[in-house]
């Protein structure tokens, strides 16, 4: 079925102006154009300041450098999907310039959002490659920031663990939306790229099979669990937030595999529905949001209809609901 209230919207036509050119000088991204990102990516030059010197902005050529231009393409990549599939214009809704830095410190093993802008690591080589080598990483870091302009998930505990989970739900469909994946044929992996050989890890998190992507004897880290009755109690992590984040991922990728086609139209749209329509408190838990996506698929789909029974049937499979 399709969504009753079809969300996508074409691009509006680009700017005639071009960017102020001494704006531009300055590494300030041109005017607001509707349907069209403003990407500045900046290089730390391995070291841990913030925000680093200004390497590539929009429209300008690629850099001779791989992780700017990995950045770049990557943000692209992002703002498409949320543009296109659900017709927001940028992290915060109103074209906001996407940020990122690259090289950010030496052997950094992580990428992050800041409150302000994605930021990447090189790995160290030995475990990890460079972050902007993956998609879904860079997608999952800008959904932080959907996340922390709408629904502003607090990152702890359940509500944190629904904050990662809503970053490897937009991660991953950044990948499906950029190759034209089908949920069926999607790896539901997120960080697929950034391990080296030396690793035995598929990724850094399978979204499906929650604790089963890398092996924690290797890494040191607990596997996620894929069902309530596994839930981690921990004070580390925020309360394990990238652990029990495994539990909604599951109940999502049951939910998109269910209605199937490609899972940003169907799943990926009801999950959208539920952060940014007014009902998520920043401490909403699991069943809360489990909730607020029942009512996003009723309202999108009609109460009753085959989407919004394959939602519960997800979350009753992880026993976030009976
Ligand atoms: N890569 C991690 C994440 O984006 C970094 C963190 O824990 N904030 O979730
Ligand atoms: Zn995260």
């Amino acid at each position: 079925a399709r969504a009753k209230t079809a969300p996508r919207r074409t691009a509006a036509a680009p700017d005639v102006a071009a960017p102020d050119s001494a704006a531009r000088a300055r590494g300030l991204p041109g005017p607001p154009t509707p349907g069209a990102p403003r990407r500045l990516i900046a290089d730390a030059r391995g070291v841990e300041t913030l925000p680093g010197e200004t390497v590539r902005t929009e429209g300008d050529p690629p850099s001779s450098d791989q992780s700017t231009d990995q950045a770049y393409d990557g943000l692209g990549s992002g703002y498409a999907l949320f543009w296109q599939a659900y017709g927001r214009d940028s992290i915060d809704g109103a074209n906001m310039p996407l940020e990122a830095t690259v090289h950010y410190g030496t052997a950094y093993d992580n990428a992050f959002w800041n409150g302000s802008r994605m930021v990447f690591g090189d790995g160290d080589g030995e475990v990890f490659r460079g972050f902007t080598g993956s998609l879904s990483v860079i997608g999952h870091e800008l959904a932080h920031g959907v996340t922390e302009r709408t629904a502003g998930l607090a990152y702890q505990g359940q509500s944190g663990a629904l904050n990662e989970h809503i970053s490897d739900v937009f991660g991953a469909l950044t990948e499906q939306h950029s190759s034209d994946q089908g949920a069926g044929q999607a790896s539901w992996l997120i960080g697929a790229e950034i391990f080296t050989p030396a690793v035995q890890g598929r990724a850094l998190r399978d979204m499906h099979n929650p604790g089963t992507a890398y092996d924690d004897d290797v890494l040191g880290s607990d596997p996620q669990p894929a069902h309530m009755r596994g839930y981690i109690t921990t004070l580390e992590d925020n309360g394990g937030v990238h652990l029990n984040s495994g539990i909604p991922n599951r109940a999502f990728t049951l939910a998109a595999l269910a209605i199937g086609g490609a899972a940003w139209n169907g799943a990926g749209l009801i999950w959208y529905r539920a952060l940014t329509s007014g009902g998520i408190e920043p401490d909403a838990g699991f069943e809360r949001f489990a909730r607020a996506t029942l009512d996003a698929a009723a309202g999108l789909f009609g109460p009753g209809s085959a989407e919004q029974r394959a939602v519960r049937a997800g979350w009753i499979e992880v026993g976030v609901l009976t």
